[in-house]
């Protein structure tokens, strides 16, 4: 077969494995070469859409019987306090196809637990990735994994209402098989520092979001996932979804977190939210409000 042709056929097998979570997806081979795939990607996107849905009133208010608005603080790295480094460039696929997400160490007392978003972690199928190719780099920047390098991954935590509807819930919780390059018995997050995290946030929030697009319209940043892009601004709380207007985060801005009261000199703030995709239609790049006690499931899931 023709190379360039069967070339394009693998990037278009890529992006189908991936939907609805095309937003996360590249190949790391032609992602730079070939524009074609890009082309692709934008159409697929178009198709998959979230269709705006009124579920029998199911608002919020009853998931919020049993909530407990939760704030938990942002941790400070205790390796080397004034280095916080808790957002990296997550790697997902298999031994044919990678995907790019960005991810983010979270404050637990587990210590390796990072959130992303759900679709990162499974095939078109819902089908769950091996974790063997699954890999995190928190402080990755310019092409050069950070710190720590590239960590594994031990376990993954997805709502099961994703897993039947993917437009569901579309945020994960991961577990890292860190292991203390110091011996001394030290969790991930006391090397990075980790963010804190609520469920409290309303309309008009001041915001921060950092991730490794690809496309989009970012400005100010090198769009090609694998430099550390920065976005600023206030967001908007709809019914189901905070976004960004008029900006499109791109591909492998997945799982990005949406940071309020971010703070500059620690590098660290409140995950609120994060990314799971651009809307076309609407102009938007949307973030799921999450259910506090899906949310706690998963960490049960991950730690207990
Ligand atoms: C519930 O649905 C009904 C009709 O389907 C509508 O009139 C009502 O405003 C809805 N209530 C809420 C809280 O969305
Ligand atoms: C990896 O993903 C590609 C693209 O969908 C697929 O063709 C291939 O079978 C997958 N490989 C494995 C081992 O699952
Ligand atoms: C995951 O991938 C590894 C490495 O290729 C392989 O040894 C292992 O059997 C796979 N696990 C599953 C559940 O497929
Ligand atoms: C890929 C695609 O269809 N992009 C469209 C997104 O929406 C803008 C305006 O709303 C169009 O100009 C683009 O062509």
């Amino acid at each position: 077969m023709n190379k360039k042709f069967s070339s394009y056929l693998l990037i278009v097998l890529i992006a189908m494995l991936f939907i609805p979570g095309i937003a996360s997806v590249i190949s790391q081979r032609n992602i730079i070469s070939d524009t074609l795939a890009f082309r692709t990607l934008e159409k697929i996107k178009e198709t998959t859409r979230f269709n705006k849905r009124n579920k029998g009133n199911k608002t919020r208010n009853e998931n919020k019987i049993n909530s407990r608005n939760v704030i938990v603080p942002p941790f400070s790295s205790v390796v080397n306090s004034n280095h916080n480094y808790p957002i990296g460039r997550f790697l997902t696929g298999n031994e044919t196809t990678i995907g790019v997400c960005t991810a983010s160490v979270i404050n637990t007392a587990n210590g390796n637990i990072g959130l992303t978003a759900a679709h990162c972690l499974i095939d078109r199928d819902g089908k769950q990735y091996n974790l063997s190719f699954l890999s995190f780099s928190p402080g990755y920047d310019t092409e050069t994994n950070g710190p720590l390098g590239a960590i594994p991954v031990e376990d993954v935590a997805i709502p099961y209402t994703h897993l039947v509807d993917p437009r569901e819930n579309d945020y994960a919780l991961v577990r890292f098989a860190f292991k203390d390059p110091n011996r001394g018995g030290a969790r991930l997050q006391d090397y990075t520092g980790a963010l804190g995290w609520r469920f409290d946030i309303g309309n008009n929030e001041p915001t921060c979001v950092f991730c490794y697009p690809v496309g989009g319209n970012l400005e100010d940043c090198i769009r090609d996932s694998k430099h550390l892009c920065k976005w600023q601004g206030i967001t908007k709380k709809r019914q189901n979804f905070y976004v960004i207007r008029k900006v499109d985060l791109g591909y492998a801005a997945s799982g990005s977190p949406y940071i309020s009261q971010y703070d500059t000199e620690t590098n660290l703030g409140y995950a609120y939210t994060l990314m799971t995709r651009y809307i076309n239609t609407s102009e938007v790049s949307v973030g799921k409000i999450w259910d506090e006690n899906v949310f706690f499931g998963l960490l049960l899931r991950l730690t207990s």
